[in-house]
């Protein structure tokens, strides 16, 4: 039986993957570097610096001639460019079918826990009064590595008290997929089969996300 559920938020709670996207595209411009929604991609659950560590990989010299310094301060103006495009979000903007789910699990007295790469994770919540529904929330800085490694889905289980084979992680990401079968765990994918096939369990949309179709699908 299902004892926890285990959430990503970009992508999957709210969609700011496309304030991400605006955000990299800006600096991405600033140093002529060509980017665009399909490298973007690649990028979704992967953490601020080895986001840039991938864009800079497109440059003809690798990036290696840049210090630490210079890639902090350009990281820093990716995040102050970011921190202003998602001033503004709001309840309006969390997912279809979200509200429903956590309501759900609420009433089927399901923990919930959130692991999410991002440093703005908790602004965000406040932003979407979705605080409430989480009994968990995963400081990403206080794990050793990011997705796909499974640290931060592990450390969820482990504030939450409830042994890995009994929680399901739900994401967006390819990266994300990966951090939960490695925390094994059984994996919830919304978007595209191709990119999350190794999911447990895939659906197209957040819409499309029910606690007892999970519960049904469930293996553990
Ligand atoms: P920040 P998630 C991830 O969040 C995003 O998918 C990824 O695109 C972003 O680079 C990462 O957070 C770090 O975000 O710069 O705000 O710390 O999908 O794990 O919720
Ligand atoms: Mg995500």
């Amino acid at each position: 039986e299902i004892q926890a559920i285990i959430f990503d938020l970009d992508g999957v709670i709210t969609d700011t993957a496309k304030y991400h996207y605006e955000a990299w595209k800006q600096l991405a411009d600033e140093l002529n570097i060509p980017f665009d929604w399909k490298f973007n991609e690649q990028l979704k659950g992967i953490d601020r610096m080895a986001s840039l560590e991938k864009i800079l990989s497109q440059l003809p010299d690798e990036g290696k001639s840049f210090t630490l310094e210079q890639k902090q301060d350009w990281a820093t103006s990716k995040n102050m460019n970011y921190q202003l495009l998602i001033e503004k979000v709001d309840e309006s903007e969390i997912l279809p079918g979200i509200l429903d789910l956590f309501h759900d699990l609420k009433q089927a007295g399901i923990p919930a826990g959130l692991a999410s790469a991002s440093r703005n994770a908790r602004t965000l919540v406040r932003q979407l009064k979705v605080e409430p529904f989480f009994d968990v929330i995963v400081d990403p800085t206080s794990v050793a590595q990011g997705k796909p490694a499974p640290d931060i889905f592990l450390k969820a289980a482990e504030e939450l008290g409830v042994a890995s084979r009994y929680c399901v992680g739900v994401e967006d990401a390819e990266a994300g997929i990966q951090a939960i079968k490695s925390a094994g765990m059984f994996a919830v994918g919304v978007g595209d089969a191709d990119t999350l096939s190794d999911a447990d369990y895939i659906v197209a949309e957040t819409s499309q996300l029910s606690f007892y179709d999970i519960r049904r699908h469930f293996v553990g």
